[in-house]
């Protein structure tokens, strides 16, 4: 079934069926991509998680290996192996996981084989008892765990009733015995709740690294956390500070990626090659019906690059390697931009690399459209924009994208800092349904669902005011899955 589904992304990573969440145990190792992920083969549904895994040579192409942890029969882990990490323990590889059991979960550990295929629980599990004791907290759960001088230590993700969302954390000698340190920073969870940017009641999957490192004076902390609150909130964001003496003392605050619960739980690591790579989790958009009549469910993002950018903040970006996919190519001819709309007969497809320079005056838009029926009733637009004071806007306007009355199609916006002279450079992925947008370093991600998606294969442009196109060009991308069914239990 999932083979056929039309909105099946062939280029992004998904589970071979059943359902996927967050981007857990990120490494690279001996020269091979490691991803794992929270993975229910049984169903496309959020159910005694296990951790699915996967590996690449070239963060392109995926191959599925053997589920690295199942839940246990008994035992601290025994309704699911929530959020973790992997860490290299003197050449052992090593989980740290979040056990649930019943409504709760608790930190364990467990160590892998040479080639990270087959895992074994530490019998000590849980490896710390109980959270902090005489907080009121929200939840416990989720891990960033480092080397640190002689010691371990370890975040948690949490929330502290009435305060906000927290990260609390921990030392240990071996991984097995923790120490609480305290709090490592608190959100506000008073503030502007339902503001895009509000932390919520609690972190999920906290991401502490530290970018610029190799200039220590310069270097820059950077907290990763996706906010959330029961029912309303789930957003990924992030504080640059500075982490030093047990506390991190913020700089600012940011949204990561301005399609919210689209890019929810992210997860990084370094690689060999010193880059940080980031994944994380494109949820669906249809219904819970919808999903499980698919029989798949969840889409990992493309892995990013995320380094720092002149303005302090992250800058985004698709791994380099991704362009290998990259087969036909169309370009417009540069000039300016003077119908708001043109339709590019030679550009079509679902499955789309596009790269455009563009140049904005004051009070100008420029839009590129993508995945659009021919008849127009069904297509989804990317918008740019300058204001007369010179801001700059970038807007997904989804309410288009679907005649399905039962799929998300709230648009999504955030702000977009200009380049010299109104610069923009915009790149669109498109794969199905899953949208991957990065305009001068910020990133939006999104998901649509066309119904009549063997249609919607259009792609135009156009403009309002002042708009010049500097460049533009759109490769077909080659599919990076294998064609035939892929067993859920390899
Ligand atoms: N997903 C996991 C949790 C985490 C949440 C459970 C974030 O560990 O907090 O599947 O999506």
């Amino acid at each position: 079934r999932a083979l056929r589904d039309p909105h099946r992304p062939r280029f992004h990573f998904t589970s071979p069926g059943g359902w996927l969440n967050d981007p857990n145990g990120l490494s690279h190792w001996n020269g091979v991509y490691h991803l794992f992920y929270q993975y229910n083969p049984l169903a496309a549904a959020h159910h005694r998680i296990h951790w699915g895994h996967a590996t690449s040579t070239d963060l392109v192409h995926w191959a599925d290996e053997p589920v690295a942890l199942v839940p246990g029969t008994d035992g601290p882990d025994r309704d699911g192996c929530w959020s973790g990490v992997l860490v290299d323990d003197g050449g052992v590889p090593t989980l740290v996981y979040s056990g649930r059991h019943g409504e709760h979960e608790l930190p364990c550990v467990a160590r892998g084989s040479a080639d990270l295929r087959y895992w074994t629980k530490d019998p000590a599990n849980p490896v710390i008892t109980a959270p902090p004791e005489g907080i009121d907290i929200t939840a416990f759960r989720d891990h960033c765990v480092w080397r640190e001088g002689q010691v371990w230590r370890q975040l948690v993700g949490s929330g502290i009733r009435g305060a906000g969302g927290t990260a609390f954390l921990y030392e240990s000698d071996d991984l097995r015995g923790w120490r609480y340190v305290g709090p490592l920073l608190t959100g506000d969870a008073s503030r502007s709740q339902g503001e895009l940017d509000w932390t919520g009641t609690m972190w999920e999957c906290v991401d502490l690294f530290r970018l610029g490192e190799d200039e220590e004076a310069d270097s820059t902390d950077v907290l990763v956390f996706s906010a959330w609150d029961e029912g309303t909130t789930h957003h990924p964001l992030y504080w640059t500070g500075h982490y030093k003496d047990d506390t991190f003392t913020p700089t600012a605050l940011h949204r990561l990626d301005y399609g919210g619960r689209y890019f929810y739980a992210p997860q990084s690591a370094r690689d060999e090659h010193g880059r940080r790579i980031m994944f994380a989790w494109l949820q669906e958009g249809r219904t819970d019906e919808a999903t499980a009549e698919a029989g798949w469910s969840g889409v990992m993002s493309l892995p990013r690059v995320v380094t720092l950018g002149a303005d302090g903040r992250l800058d985004q970006a698709p791994v380099p390697e991704l362009t290998a996919l990259r087969r036909e190519c169309e370009e417009v001819a540069p000039g300016a931009l003077t119908e708001p709309y043109t339709r590019l007969g030679a550009v079509r497809g679902d499955q789309l690399d596009i790269e455009t320079t563009l140049r904005l005056a004051p009070g100008s838009t420029a839009r590129l459209v993508v995945r659009e029926t021919p008849d127009g009733a069904e297509r989804t637009v990317v918008e740019v924009s300058r204001t007369h004071d010179g801001g700059g806007t970038l807007l997904l306007h989804r309410e288009t994208s679907s005649l399905d009355p039962t799929v998300d199609i709230e648009p999504r916006y955030g702000e977009l800092p200009l380049g010299e002279d109104g610069r923009v450079d915009l790149r669109v992925l498109v794969d199905h349904s899953a949208l991957e947008i990065f305009a001068n370093g910020r990133a939006l991600t999104a998901r649509v669902y066309p119904t009549r998606p063997d249609e919607a294969m259009g792609v135009g442009i156009g403009a309002d005011g002042d708009v010049a196109l500097e460049r533009f060009a759109a490769w077909q991308l080659a599919s990076a899955c294998a064609d035939g069914p892929r067993p859920l239990w390899p």
